[in-house]
């Protein structure tokens, strides 16, 4: 790839899964038999909140048994490459990139590793379960759930988003399906070229100027070296 440019990369769940962290849709896998985008809604919160509390306090738990993969640890040497040029924008509520050592990571759609309270709106750095309902450290409710986003609910930050997109030479989507808006209409918004990394062609190929397909691990460097 070209030095001097702006570029945006959006990550997915994909990029993650050399890991061994599980994807969304093609996992072929329930969590104790529910989907786990039925379990990932504010609708499945309110139904049942102990059973949603329990699967992301599985996952949380499973951040501590995995590494960051190759593809991670070649948008680090991106980054020291372009500096503030370089903007990743991930999905992702692990922490997989900032483990590898990116610094200019935008989480849209939360992290795992936070705790929100929805009494106090404060957030709060979170390690352990949330399932019996722990006290917030700032007003002391029961009412911390995970800090992500779940469907009808407004991913963080897009002002920053939108505005690196528009000024971007490159957008770089990686691992990524294509099916969750906004994320799936970035290709759109960007103004530089665009290429898809990905395992298969995601719903939105086609959008981009270039697709290339295969494991992350093996594209990514592939595409930064
Ligand atoms: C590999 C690989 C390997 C495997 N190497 N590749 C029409 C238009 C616009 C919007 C909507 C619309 N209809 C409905 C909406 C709204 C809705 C939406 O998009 N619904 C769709 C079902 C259509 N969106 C929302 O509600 C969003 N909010 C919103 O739009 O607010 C309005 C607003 C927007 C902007 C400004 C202001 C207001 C919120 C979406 C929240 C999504 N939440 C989740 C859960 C987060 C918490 C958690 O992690 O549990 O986010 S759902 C889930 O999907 C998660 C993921 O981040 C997200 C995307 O999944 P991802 O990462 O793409 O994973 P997969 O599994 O789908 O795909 C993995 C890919 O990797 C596959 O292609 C594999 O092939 C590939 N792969 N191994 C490389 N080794």
């Amino acid at each position: 790839m070209g030095r001097h440019q702006k570029v945006v990369v959006l990550t997915g769940a994909g990029i993650s899964a050399e890991s061994g962290l599980t994807t969304f849709r093609d996992s072929g896998g329930l969590w104790e038999g529910h989907d786990p985008m039925q379990v990932a809604t504010p609708e499945a919160y309110a139904h049942d909140p102990h059973l949603v509390q329990r699967f992301y306090d599985a996952r949380r738990a499973a951040l501590s048994r995995v590494e960051p993969n190759a593809a991670h640890h070649a948008l680090v040497r991106l980054e020291e490459v372009l500096g503030d040029d370089l903007l990743v924008v991930t999905q992702n509520v692990d922490d997989l990139h900032e483990r590898a050592g990116s610094r200019r990571v935008h989480h849209l759609h939360g992290r795992l590793r936070s705790a929100w309270c929805t009494a106090c709106d404060a957030r709060h750095a979170w390690e352990g379960p949330l399932v019996d309902g722990p006290p917030c450290p700032g007003c002391g409710s029961a009412t911390l759930r995970p800090d992500v986003v779940w469907f009808g609910e407004v991913p963080y930050g897009m002002d920053v988003v939108e505005e690196a997109l528009w000024e971007c030479d490159l957008f770089v989507s990686i691992g990524t399906s294509g099916t969750v808006y906004p994320a799936a209409a970035f290709v759109h918004w960007a103004r530089g070229d665009t290429l898809e990394l990905n395992l298969e062609p995601s719903a939105g190929a086609t959008d981009f100027a270039e697709s290339r397909h295969g494991p992350a691990g093996r594209l990514v460097p592939a595409w930064v070296e």
